[in-house]
């Protein structure tokens, strides 16, 4: 049976040199995206964090299920419980739970248990997979969608000028009790928001890219 379709809107014509602008444009300003881990405590308007939620919610994803709650958190209470709850998991991380070849990747980045920024940092947003809809209905190609809408999330952020970190202690179940969220939903990440502080420093290991012919070849 064929649903309703309508004309599609929203790609006005482009010219080939008008494309290799804003594609330039757009490696220039994601070429300066650093995860970070000093945040400066400075306060963000919650609108810019809804309106970046929205922007993460126009994402591709399965079959339009939108499987995604995004728990957008700035109050201290809260982001207290957070830091408690993940810093004791790093702890078992950090102290053992690890192999020493995960240990030695991470060297270089020079994290460990300690997570200040949790409460540092003005806004967490803990973004949920769903694996399936409140009435019981299964969701496809889940964790595909949700990594999509965190990118493009993170790029809305960054594009505002804000720094983030993808944080992932693991496991964090621990958030679905702290935000409420029912068992049929997965945290995928916890994404840390904000300025960066003054003295922010960044590991010279993440500068470290892979060229073009690494990560891809063209077939023409
Ligand atoms: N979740 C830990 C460990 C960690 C793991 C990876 I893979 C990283 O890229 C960074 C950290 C932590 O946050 O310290």
């Amino acid at each position: 049976m064929s649903e309703a379709h309508v004309p599609l809107t929203g790609y006005p014509p482009v010219t080939d040199a008008q494309m290799s602008n804003r594609t330039q444009d757009m490696l220039k300003l994601l070429l300066t995206r650093r995860t970070i881990r000093d945040f400066a405590d400075t306060p963000v308007p919650r609108e810019i964090i809804e309106t970046a939620i929205r922007a993460a919610a126009t994402a591709p994803n399965g079959a339009n299920q939108q499987p995604w709650h995004f728990a957008a958190i700035s109050n201290p209470d809260m982001k207290r419980r957070i830091r408690i709850a993940a810093e004791e998991e790093e702890r078992a991380f950090y102290g053992g739970r690890a192999s020493d070849e995960w240990l030695d990747a991470l060297t270089p980045l020079g994290t460990d248990a300690s997570k200040p920024f949790l409460e540092t940092a003005p806004w967490l947003i803990a973004i949920f997979a769903q694996k399936k809809s409140p009435e019981g209905e299964k969701h496809y190609y889940v964790t595909e969608s949700v990594g999509i809408a965190i990118g493009m999330l993170i790029t809305t952020l960054h594009a505002a000028g804000l720094a983030t970190l993808t944080h992932t202690p693991a496991p964090m179940n621990f958030l679905r009790d702290i935000c409420g969220r029912p068992i049929t939903e997965k945290p995928l990440v916890l994404l840390v928001v904000g300025h960066p502080a003054r003295d922010a420093t960044v590991p010279a290991h993440a500068l470290e890219k892979k060229s073009f012919d690494e990560i891809a070849k063209v077939w023409e």
